[in-house]
């Protein structure tokens, strides 16, 4: 085996040599249901893609990937039910456990516990492979040879695209998780805020932070919680994990939900569109500078259980990986918007510039503890600030934005809820995530779980953005911008029981800082 390619955090409990497994076990062992033996088995595969990662099918039509509505419905449900009874199948439950028992339910779901690829770059290449495997593992056991992996179509736009399809609601099918948020199990759709993506859809490039960059920052260190997030994971990734609840709402226990796979799918589709509708790059195969991603080895399980190794640089497109989507949402087209702004300063430069300085913070404020009921905070803004905040919100540099950050972002467990998040919102106005007041949400994924980089698993605070350049501009065209101060209104939206809301308060989500910053502060110069 290769070491030196290899990336062992994508191995969780591969035939690795014993150091590097111990090590990975060390990390991950702990948020881990099922633990197998190492027992890989490279030699039988009937997988298209070679033990190199050189994929052998491309004469082959690609297979469509759609939405549930137009899904082999049935066919998914029965993998499901399959890949679920071998939890208790004596060849998973025996010492050692069969290489088949990779394909187990929670065999699946541990890889997702354990791994964390969340906040950074890795985020959605990691994933992409991850569905990859399991889509040949749902067509193999299903016996549809068929079948793809279906996307939730959350963006489509309509209530009923947000609830979650009855199939999945059904307590007699294999879909079904008793533990799902009570509101979603009845039908209630999810809020219009959880599934917004227009900041994603708009976002420039990839490599970089919310809100100016679609897939997150150059990993130098990942967790649950910490690192860069791109756009779309902070939304529509993050939120709609918390505004289905349940399992889905910890990292540790996500992919024992079914509608886990169906969400992925659709935050991988939005990445497809996103370079074939909105015409953006994944970073340039420069291997000196992108060989984090594009030289790495993903490594998961196909059909049989058998390890396999998935090069990065394969995953970004998936023409290589014999798929393709049927539908993609429309391209961005509103008038003087930051899209439009983007375009004109694209076509300008001939490419986005890359270098990025330290964000420069104008104004901030102490935390607040977030709970069930509306939390209200104010942030005094300086002259100095104002007028940086006004320039930079006018000035429209694409290239610079006015964000509100969140720092020391904590929980004593995973709170399960997210926040609408509203700038000078008047007291007696109802809010709306349609109303020009709503700047984005702070969702809680991955908060208050343990970070696997912290070797004593302790848990380390995050810190969240949320552009604020639009809502600034059309407070001031509405004559609604106070130049003296900002308050800030958190809303959380989400229907909760009882026990829900207890678990909330129990939970007690908080920030420590809260603050207005300048990106590239230099870049108008
Ligand atoms: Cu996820």
């Amino acid at each position: 085996m290769n070491t030196t390619e290899t990336n062992r955090i994508a191995t969780p409990f591969s035939a690795a040599p014993t150091v590097v497994l111990t090590t990975v076990l060390s990390l991950c062992l702990w948020l881990t249901p099922t633990t197998l033996t190492a027992q890989a088995n490279t030699s039988n595969s009937q997988s298209p893609v070679q033990a190199s990662g050189q994929i052998l099918q491309d004469d082959a039509a690609p297979l469509e990937r759609t939405e549930w509505s137009k899904a082999q419905k049935a066919s998914y449900a029965k993998a499901v039910a399959e890949m679920k009874k071998l939890d208790s199948d004596p060849k998973c439950t025996k010492e050692p456990p069969d290489p088949i028992c990779h394909t187990s339910w929670s065999f699946q779901n541990s890889i997702h516990a354990g791994l964390c690829q969340h906040g950074g770059w890795q985020f959605l290449p990691w994933h992409r492979a991850y569905l990859y495997w399991f889509e040949q593992i749902i067509r193999d056991k299903s016996g549809d040879p068929k079948l793809t992996l279906p996307y939730w179509n959350y963006t489509k736009g309509g209530d009923d695209d947000r609830k979650l399809p009855a199939e999945f609601r059904d307590n007699k099918s294999s879909l079904w998780d008793p533990a799902r948020r009570k509101a979603i199990n009845d039908g209630d759709p999810m809020p219009a805020s959880a599934v917004k993506f227009n900041v994603a859809w708009a976002s420039k490039d990839f490599v970089g932070e919310s809100p100016d960059h679609f897939g997150g920052g150059r990993i130098r260190h990942h967790g649950i919680q910490g690192g860069e997030k791109g756009a779309v994971e902070v939304q529509p990734h993050d939120p709609v994990h918390n505004a289905v609840g349940g399992d889905m709402g910890s990292n540790a226990k996500a992919a024992n939900d079914a509608i886990f796979w169906l969400h992925h799918a659709e935050i991988d589709r939005l990445w497809y569109c996103w370079i074939t509708v909105q015409g953006r790059k994944n970073p340039p195969n420069d291997v000196a500078v992108n060989q984090p991603w594009y030289g790495q080895t993903y490594t998961f399980y196909d059909a049989k259980g058998a390890e396999q190794p998935l090069k990065g640089d394969k995953v970004a497109d998936i023409k290589n990986l014999g798929y393709t989507y049927d539908n993609c949402p429309p391209k961005a087209k509103l008038p003087g918007s930051e899209e439009e702004l983007v375009q004109l300063a694209m076509q300008e430069s001939g490419e986005m510039p890359v270098a990025e300085e330290s964000p420069k913070t104008l104004a901030s404020s102490k935390g607040a503890q977030l709970a069930v009921e509306p939390v209200r905070l104010t942030i005094d803004l300086s002259r100095q600030a104002q007028d940086d905040i006004e320039a930079a919100a006018l000035a429209r540099n694409p290239q610079q934005s006015v964000v509100l950050r969140f720092d020391d972002v904590v929980a004593d467990k995973p709170p399960r809820v997210y926040y609408e998040v509203y700038i000078n919102l008047p007291e007696t106005t109802q809010p709306d995530s349609n109303s020009r007041y709503y700047v984005g949400n702070l969702a809680t994924f991955g908060i208050g779980e343990a970070s696997m980089e912290m070797a004593d698993h302790t848990m380390p605070s995050a810190h969240r953005l949320i552009g604020l350049n639009s809502a600034v501009r059309a407070l001031m065209t509405s004559g609604e911008w106070d130049r003296s101060k900002m308050s800030v209104t958190f809303v959380m939206p989400l229907k909760l029981d009882t026990q829900e809301a207890a678990d909330l308060m129990q939970a007690r989500p908080r920030f420590g800082t809260i603050s207005i910053v300048l990106t590239n502060p230099g870049s108008d110069k």
